[in-house]
């Protein structure tokens, strides 16, 4: 955690945040379930400013900074991950679970899902130096759309990324229906360590 002044001029303690990963894997609507009100889901993303919010619990508060909505966009991808890996204090690198398994076409690249989530963590790997890593969680998104319990679906994950040069990225997996309000917080504050 590190002080920050915000929008009003007050300081306080807050976590940097960033969302990467593919288009409609979730990143918006994970923002906004965490309370952000200015994250539209269900519409691209461009480098959208939010301003800080608040997201409480029963016991305490945790503030997020202010930040940018990435598209998941590949020419927005290269340009941010780095950006996000350096100067956040936490990332977020969502996949929509279904289309990975389902292996579905991905209508930007006309390219396999699996294929493009693989590639992104693969460049990740190879680009960020080490102290930089354990900032990264693995949400998987859309569980919801899923017969299988969520254990299942970790470690279909894992199968497909268990013996890669990165697999060191995917050892926490968070599953998660974005669209639930207390599923999201309670993904947040396990990431937050706090
Ligand atoms: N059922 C279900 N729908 C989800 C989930 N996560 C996101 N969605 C929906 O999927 C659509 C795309 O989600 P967004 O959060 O806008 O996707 P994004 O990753 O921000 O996409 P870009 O900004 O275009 O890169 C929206 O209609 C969301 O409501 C989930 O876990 N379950
Ligand atoms: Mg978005």
């Amino acid at each position: 955690m590190s002080r920050f002044s915000d929008w009003l001029g007050k300081t306080f303690k807050g976590k940097r945040i960033a969302m990467l990963g593919l288009i409609d894997s979730g990143k918006t609507q994970f923002l906004s379930s965490l309370g952000c009100k200015d994250a539209i889901p269900g519409t691209p993303s461009n480098k959208d400013v939010y301003r800080w919010f608040k997201v409480s619990y029963p016991d305490k508060s945790i503030f997020v900074k202010a930040g940018c909505d990435y598209g998941g966009t590949k020419d927005i991808f290269t340009h941010t991950f780095n950006e996000a890996l350096h100067k956040s204090d936490l990332v977020f690198f969502m996949v929509d679970i279904q289309k990975f398994i389902q292996n579905w076409v991905d209508p930007e690249t006309g390219k396999p899902n699996r294929l493009l989530v693989l590639q992104r963590l693969e460049y990740i790997n190879s680009h960020v130096p080490a102290i930089y890593k354990d900032k990264l969680a693995i949400v998987l998104t859309h569980v919801d759309l899923m017969d299988d319990s969520d254990s299942f679906l970790i470690k279909s994950f894992h199968n497909y990324t268990q013996d890669k040069v990165y697999s060191v990225l995917t050892r926490h997996c968070y599953p998660v229906n974005a669209k639930d309000v207390s599923q999201v917080k309670n993904v947040f504050r396990r990431v937050s360590g706090i």
